[in-house]
């Protein structure tokens, strides 16, 4: 995996660049939808690829090692070719949903024991069994498995954590160089910068991260109910440290402006639920500003969904009728809205990569930072 630098803003730790997969390029700063079980929810792979231009998606070990299983999916010939998107995929490593299972999971130094949120059945998840899964997805970017800690956490139990997950990347990269990729392309092992909003514990971690000389580095533990500010504040730390000539994935994040936020101080790959899962909620956000399409205002709003957006929903529907669709319960308003909000969210992406390259991505942040936010 290559990555090349093209731009780096003058006033800003900005970046512009191209990630090379085995599966295609992937132009930065980009956003990943998620497609947890192997599919973005409501959005067909031809509607991401052909309509919305969605470079890469993303896959979650926990789910996919639940349902279908690793059988299925090695005799598939791993997830590209089981589900058909054919561009690059990204699993997460389960680290983060394995622990969102609190109270039916047991942490230990072997590695996370918990129960299945299907069927109650007993599993564990070690670092070498999460290489073991991530190879047999066969995603091209395979995330370390890390503990995400609680926000909330103390400074001792966020130092502990911080240790095992030390521990457990170091178990994850031996297991990586032992095994070789099952599908004739390449794979990458990304770290996971952790120690929540600890700045000692943050720059111990990245420190550690980047002498593993990994061909990305993320950074997790962020967006777990901390101010957007202290978020702000921890990627401008571990960014400070993280090599330059990688690319840097912020995990699960976030809101429009936490993106642009992000891509200021130096972050390449996002990824999160909110356009998809917001959208299937009626919240649709737009340049201008979030609509809720359950609001009476919108029902006999004849106007396009969003004359400035840029997949063909936008255009070939109404606001009306989406409210419409919402109202009536319709499969539909879920695949509307999800398809919208993931083109602007990838708009947003694409355009700030233009700002950057343009030279005027400072003024450009500002201008959006104002209008993304403001409720329509
Ligand atoms: N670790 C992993 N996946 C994640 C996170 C993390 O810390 C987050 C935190 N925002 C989202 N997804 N493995």
């Amino acid at each position: 995996m290559k990555f090349e630098l093209q731009h780096t803003d003058t006033l800003t730790s900005a970046r512009a660049g191209v990630l090379t997969t085995d599966h295609g390029p992937i132009e930065t700063p980009v956003f990943m939808p998620v497609g947890t079980v192997g599919s973005v929810k409501a959005v067909h792979p031809w509607e991401l690829k052909e309509d919305i231009k969605a470079q890469i998606i993303l896959g979650n070990t926990y789910h996919l090692y639940l349902r279908p299983g690793i059988e299925i999916l090695g005799k598939a010939g791993g997830l590209h070719k089981f589900n058909s998107f054919n561009g690059p995929i990204l699993t997460d490593s389960g680290g983060f949903q394995v622990f969102s299972l609190t109270g039916i999971r047991k942490l230990r130094e072997e590695g996370c024991e918990f129960r299945s949120h299907i069927d109650g059945s007993k599993h564990i998840f070690t670092p070498e069994k999460v290489m073991d899964i991530e190879r047999a997805i066969g995603a091209d970017i395979m995330m370390a498995f890390d503990e995400c800690p609680p926000g909330t956490s103390d400074y001792a139990y966020a130092k502990k954590s911080l240790g095992l997950t030390h521990r457990w990347l170091d178990r994850c990269i031996r297991r990586f160089n032992e095994t070789e990729p099952r599908y004739g392309y390449q794979q990458s092992l990304f770290p996971i910068v952790q120690g929540c909003t600890y700045k000692d514990l943050r720059i111990q971690s990245a420190e550690f991260v980047a002498s593993k000389e990994a061909d990305g580095n993320a950074i997790g533990g962020l967006a777990v109910g901390e101010p957007a500010e202290v978020m702000y504040e921890m990627i401008e730390i571990v960014n400070g440290i993280l090599p330059k000539d990688k690319p840097r994935y912020l995990m699960g994040v976030g809101t429009p402006v936490n993106i642009l936020e992000g891509i200021e101080r130096g972050v390449d790959m996002f990824d999160c639920v909110m356009p998809t899962r917001n959208g299937r909620n009626a919240m649709l956000f737009t340049q201008n500003g979030i609509m809720n399409l359950r609001n009476k205002k919108w029902e006999d709003d004849f106007s396009p969904l969003d004359p400035d957006g840029t997949s063909y929903v936008d255009k070939a529907y109404s606001k009306a009728y989406l409210h419409h669709l919402f109202k009536a319960q319709e499969l539909l308003a879920l695949q509307i809205a999800s398809i919208h909000n993931l083109a602007f969210y990838l708009w947003l992406t694409r355009e700030a990569r233009r700002h950057i390259i343009t030279g005027d991505f400072a003024s450009w942040k500002a201008s959006m930072v104002k209008r993304v936010a403001a409720r329509l």
